[in-house]
């Protein structure tokens, strides 16, 4: 028996028994996202400039690289140095002074920018990854997962020009892959790049063969050429797949997924260990496209939306070459697993997680306190600048059980999902009075 909840993700409910991965197939953000309403940026720009003030004089927006780098990441090839196409332009700047605009160009640029994000740019966006793979074709008792390895335009949000970027099956991060411990996985990549890559499937004990490391267990995959790795997946909990080649730049282009390795008892699985209603991943960058989650940048980020009520687990995943430490506003996080490794008793409470670079960290939000809740990396230049929030924010959801039946109804999706929970909460901000 599945519930829905109010994002549309279904989980077996506590007590069900999924009995292969195709059970999982549902247990990220793809349900709201696909139901989310959908608005064209142009269209939102235009509408928030007939109603925000100093609309008249406000300057063309930017986000982001604003300030010191102007708005518009370098499309094409990616900076030799990562740290080159970072949005640290949006870092306060201490000599700024005067000549520092006016605080309601501010307020009317950061709010524009929320309008966006309420207004579900996330589901406007072609090419949202992190999509689960679906059931993998099996054979002779192996699961087959086919992978091309593809150059892909891939939008950061809605306003920003495409970027000249890689993705597995066409989406940066590539689809999540799910199996259960003890499968045997059998995982081919096309390499359909110009140039060579290999494979590595990052906290997975595996064959030294199949390390997916060139030059010391294999040969670079040629461009036009294939690569299977075949192992049996030992390691349960959170990992993650990606480049191992020339990867500062490709894994900073966008060549990285998720692996998850359910256990093989069902007991242990999170959905009956911890009784959560969604299984989130939340995959970090920070190079192409600057500070990212799931590939997007706020206002095109996707909300987590869950019911008073609900526990929920995330997966946070860094693929980037920082440490982002994310905080989550209004409830803490229950720190369950490192690196897919159960904390046990060891497991603590936080609310605000640092995870490192190749890092994943479990955690579990019992969704308590109900309201629309920001949800950010801390450094805060990568997160909000003069402009309003950029890059690594988006925010948990928590709507009253009578909020979510309606909104389910109504399947609004994100944004208005988020300004109905904020009014509700007893919110009386502006942003709960943007139409
Ligand atoms: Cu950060």
């Amino acid at each position: 028996m599945t519930e829905d909840t109010p994002s549309g993700t279904t989980l077996p409910s506590t007590g069900a028994t999924p009995a292969s991965p195709s059970d999982f197939a549902g247990l990220d953000r793809r349900g709201f996202l696909r139901g989310a309403v959908v608005a064209g940026g142009g269209l939102v720009a235009a509408t928030v400039a007939a109603c925000a003030p100093a609309a008249a004089s406000m300057p063309g927006w930017t986000y982001g690289p604003v300030g010191a780098q102007g708005a518009a990441q370098p499309t094409g090839a990616p900076a030799a140095s990562p740290g080159a196409s970072m949005d640290h332009g949006a870092s306060p700047d201490p000599s700024a002074g005067a000549s520092a605009p006016p605080m309601d160009d501010h307020d009317a640029n950061a709010q524009a920018v929320v309008k966006r994000f309420l207004d579900g740019e996330s589901a406007a966006i072609q090419g949202t990854g992190n999509q689960p793979y679906g059931d993998p074709r099996v054979d002779g008792g192996v699961k087959v997962f086919e992978l091309t390895i593809d150059q892909i335009k891939h939008q950061i949000d809605a306003e920003k020009e495409p970027l000249d970027a890689l993705g597995f099956n066409g989406t940066w991060p590539g689809p999540r892959l799910d199996v259960v411990e003890g499968d045997r996985v059998r995982a081919i990549f096309t390499n359909n790049l110009d140039e060579t890559t290999g494979i590595h499937f990052h906290g997975q004990k595996l064959p030294n063969a199949m390390d997916g490391v060139p030059h010391i267990t294999q040969d670079p995959i040629q461009p036009g050429d294939s690569f299977t790795y075949e192992f049996t997946a030992r390691t349960v909990g959170s990992h993650m797949y990606h480049s191992h080649h020339n990867a500062t730049d490709q894994v900073g282009r966008g060549l990285l997924g998720a692996f998850i390795v359910h256990p093989r008892n069902e007991s242990e699985r999170v959905e009956q260990k911890y009784g959560v209603s969604q299984d989130i991943v939340w995959i970090s960058n920070d190079s192409l496209g600057g500070f990212t989650i799931n590939g997007r940048g706020f206002p095109a980020t996707a909300p987590i939306v869950a019911t008073l009520g609900d526990k929920i687990l995330i997966r946070f995943m860094n693929e980037g070459v920082m440490m982002h430490p994310w905080h989550l506003h209004g409830t803490p996080m229950r720190v369950v697993a490192r690196d897919g490794y159960d904390l046990g008793p060891a497991a603590f409470t936080c609310d605000t997680l640092g995870v490192n670079p190749g890092e994943r960290w479990d955690v579990v939000v019992d969704c308590d306190e109900p309201g629309a809740w920001a949800f950010h990396c801390h450094i805060l230049s990568h997160a909000e600048g003069r402009d309003g929030m950029f890059g690594m924010v988006t925010a948990l959801v928590v709507q009253e059980p009578s909020a979510a039946r309606a909104s389910s109804a109504q399947a609004n999706g994100g944004g208005a999902t988020v300004r109905a929970a904020a009014v509700a909460a007893g919110s009386t901000a502006w942003m709960c009075r943007i139409t």
